[in-house]
């Protein structure tokens, strides 16, 4: 039986924390560490490992990559010492700070690695070096939703509510930790084994609840029409990401989709979502009592799983297949 990578508890001190605790003018070895860990600054508010061992490249072995992104790429990776297999994600510290988001990386790591759940990619640790920031993550051997999604267009209504309901558990183990994804789409679910999704990415994850006004700059498809007029929003948001989720999964394309981002923010807060005759009743049913722009209209989590849409894709046949699956896990 394979072991995570050493301690894989790294306790983060947020400078919040630091005050909160009265700490923040402490001596003694662990400001030393900070410092000698603190390199060209993005991290070390947060970086203070009280738990060694520390990781650096020299432990790990780098493999194939598996992914590009704006900020830098993911490898397969390997931890010499135990041969533990994980995903490394390199990030760029001079794109973070050019693009001022070491406070969402910092938050990020904060929420991710308190984060424990299978539909939940785990983040197992995180190290510097003078130029990176490394994330060790969970390995999903499937790669991304999305790409599924493009080479197969749409998925059947069984394949879409074993997915769904996945995704449902995932964001309300989120809700339960007070924690809005808020970044709820196909590029963001990764396949792990037995096609077990995993909800990865939580850049744009934050502590419920909030009227703070932060640029977005992803795709205008999942927002939804309290973030668009930039209302306070809630943990509602999530379950409007997962109605433009499930529409996608049926229909092959989010439901506002349009040529120019003016037109996406239009019809976001003003159209109801047209269906292709394949989706069935159900189907339609429940993405439309989850679309509903007043976020007090929308169905809960909860309301959400016990629509007959995933009851009758998730019950029977398909729950026996999903219990194998899952080999008891749910
Ligand atoms: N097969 C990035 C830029 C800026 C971030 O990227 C935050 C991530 C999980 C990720 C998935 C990595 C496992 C894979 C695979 C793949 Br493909 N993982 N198996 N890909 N978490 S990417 N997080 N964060 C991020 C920022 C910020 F600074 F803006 F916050």
């Amino acid at each position: 039986m394979l072991q995570s990578p050493k301690s894989t508890k790294v306790r983060i001190v947020t400078p919040a924390d630091d005050v909160a605790g009265g700490k923040r003018h402490r001596g003694g070895d662990k400001d030393k560490d900070a410092q000698e860990h603190s390199q060209s600054g993005v991290l070390e508010d947060c970086a203070v490992a009280t738990e060694i061992p520390w990781f650096t490249l020299n432990d790990i072995d780098v493999g194939k990559r598996l992914g590009a992104g704006k900020f830098g790429s993911v490898y397969v990776a390997r931890e010499r010492r135990t041969g533990f297999i994980f995903a490394l994600k390199v990030l760029d510290k001079n794109q973070l700070i050019t693009h001022r988001v070491e406070h969402q990386l910092r938050r990020e790591i904060e929420i991710q690695s308190h984060c424990r759940h299978v539909n939940i990619l785990r983040l197992y640790s995180f190290f510097y070096d003078e130029k990176r920031v490394y994330l060790m993550l969970e390995m999903a051997p499937g790669g991304e939703l999305y790409g599924l999604l493009q080479s197969r267009g749409t998925f059947s209504e069984a394949r879409s509510a074993w997915y769904f309901k996945q995704m449902v558990e995932a964001i309300q183990y989120c809700h339960t930790k007070h924690i809005i994804h808020r970044d709820i789409k196909p590029e963001n679910i990764l396949i792990g084994l037995k096609d077990t999704l995993k909800i990865a990415d939580f850049g744009w994850a934050v502590h419920a609840p909030t009227s703070r006004r932060e640029t977005f700059c992803g795709t205008l498809d999942y927002l939804p029409p309290e973030m668009v007029h930039n209302k306070r929003y809630h943990s509602q948001v999530d379950v409007w990401g997962l109605g433009v989720l499930l529409y996608e999964f049926l229909v092959g394309k989010p439901p506002f989709e349009d040529n120019s981002e003016k037109g996406t923010y239009k019809k976001i807060k003003t159209c109801t979502p047209v269906f292709p005759p394949h989706v069935t009743k159900e189907a339609k049913d429940l993405i439309t009592r989850i679309l509903h722009k007043n976020p007090l209209d929308r169905l809960t989590l909860e309301e959400v799983l016990q629509h007959p849409w995933v009851h009758l894709n998730t019950k029977g046949e398909n729950a026996v297949r999903l219990q194998k699956h899952y080999g008891g896990m749910l």
